[in-house]
């Protein structure tokens, strides 16, 4: 089965991963009902889990604030190319004879039960030896760090597990600290720890709030915020207060239009998929030079602007996109105060 095992590895490699690694069912004996992966396929042997690295380019276009949008469209990429990985694993492992589970890589955020997910993709790499969960509480790997997007398969295949790395000689998370003072929302608090077991051992790592991190990941806040004595922002147009656990909710259940700048929603048209922060996984680069000057770039260019006239907005857009007085009615701005640059522009 070995060479079978490295055979479906190599594949991995082949659509387009830059690292893979293979689980076996008992290392998911101790997973509570929601994270053990036979709660999705009962018969179960395997997982491979598999990832892809961030672009260093687009990490500083960026932390430098000189444009959001290589980054932003590279990891939407990733993510679609992660799912092509998976469809292709799957097919050619049930065409091998294997029933296999795809698993879509961002399965299920799961706001209504506390962002619990049917499948954790980053707990089922730490179980594939791809890496241990570090300070951020994102899984980090040994090369790419923690700015990885991953996926994972379940399948009824008896692949060879790769062992797992120690998480206390093995290590990849340097305590550099970094994702901590880089949150907006200080969702990470390192004198607060949590834990879970894998392969009938403990692993602790640190406690992370998922809501206040929702909050700052979708923008509601972090326009301004300080590193030190340095004034930083995230890509956040918004700086509501970060509050409660019961204000945070009540804010994000308002309508768009009562809680986010005009700008935003005015963007919002033409990109509806906007990326705000994530800044703790897009620090964590494998290289700790790399990650210096990505963090240095970021305390040293300061905030970000905000465009004070939509037209600006537009006129970066392809003219022949047909706006629609609908479409400007959900983002609060009369179509009137846009129209005489549009009409130059045509
Ligand atoms: C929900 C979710 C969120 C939520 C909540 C975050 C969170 N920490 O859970 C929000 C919206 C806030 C969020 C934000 C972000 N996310 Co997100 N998110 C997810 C999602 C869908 C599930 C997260 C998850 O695994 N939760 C696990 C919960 C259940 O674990 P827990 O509460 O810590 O505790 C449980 C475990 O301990 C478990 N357990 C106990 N014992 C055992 C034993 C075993 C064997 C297992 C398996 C589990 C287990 O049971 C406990 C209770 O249920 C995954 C995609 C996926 N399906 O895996 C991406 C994912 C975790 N996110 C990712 C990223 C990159 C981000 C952001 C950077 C935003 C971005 N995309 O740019 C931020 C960073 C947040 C951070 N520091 O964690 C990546 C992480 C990559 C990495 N290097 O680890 C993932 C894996 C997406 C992907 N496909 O790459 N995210």
């Amino acid at each position: 089965m070995n060479s079978f095992t490295e055979h479906i590895k190599n594949k991995t490699i082949e659509f387009g991963a830059d690292f893979v690694g293979v689980s076996a069912r008992e290392r998911f004996a101790d997973a509570p009902p929601n994270a053990n992966p036979d709660n999705i396929m009962p018969e179960f042997l395997s997982v491979v889990s598999f990832g892809i690295a961030l672009s260093i380019g687009c990490l500083e276009a960026w932390f430098s604030k000189r444009s959001r949008r290589p980054q932003d469209d590279f990891s939407m990429r990733a993510t679609e190319y992660l799912d092509d990985i998976s469809f292709n694993l799957t097919r050619l492992l049930e065409k091998e004879g294997y029933p296999t589970c795809y698993i879509n890589q961002n399965e299920f955020y799961n706001y209504y039960n506390r962002f619990k997910p049917d499948f954790s993709h980053k707990h089922a790499a730490v179980a594939a030896g791809l890496g241990v969960i570090g300070l951020s509480s994102l899984m980090v790997h040994p090369k790419y760090g923690a700015a990885v997007h991953l996926s994972s398969i379940i399948t009824k295949a008896p692949l060879k597990a790769d062992p797992m790395l120690d998480a206390d000689d093995e290590n990849p998370c340097d305590n550099c600290g970094y994702c901590v003072q880089i949150c907006p929302v200080k969702a990470i608090d390192p004198e607060k720890t949590t834990g879970f077991m894998i392969d009938g051992k403990e692993r602790t790592h640190t406690k992370h709030s998922k809501l206040k991190c929702a909050y700052g990941c979708d923008g509601y806040t972090g326009h301004e915020y300080q590193i030190g004595n340095k004034k930083v922002g995230t890509w956040s147009y918004n700086n509501r207060p970060v509050c409660s656990a019961d204000e945070i909710i009540k804010i994000m259940h308002k309508p768009d239009n009562e809680v986010r700048h005009p700008m935003e929603l005015a963007e919002k048209v033409f990109d509806p998929e906007l990326q705000y922060c994530g800044n703790c996984h897009k620090i964590c680069v494998g290289d700790r030079k790399q990650k210096d000057a990505l963090f240095s770039m970021h305390v040293n260019s300061g905030v970000t602007k905000i465009p004070d006239d939509p037209t600006m907005l537009l006129n970066l857009r392809d003219t022949n996109y047909q706006v629609t007085p609908f479409d400007f009615k959900r983002t609060g701005y009369k179509l009137k105060n846009l129209q005489p640059k549009w009409s130059d522009e045509i």
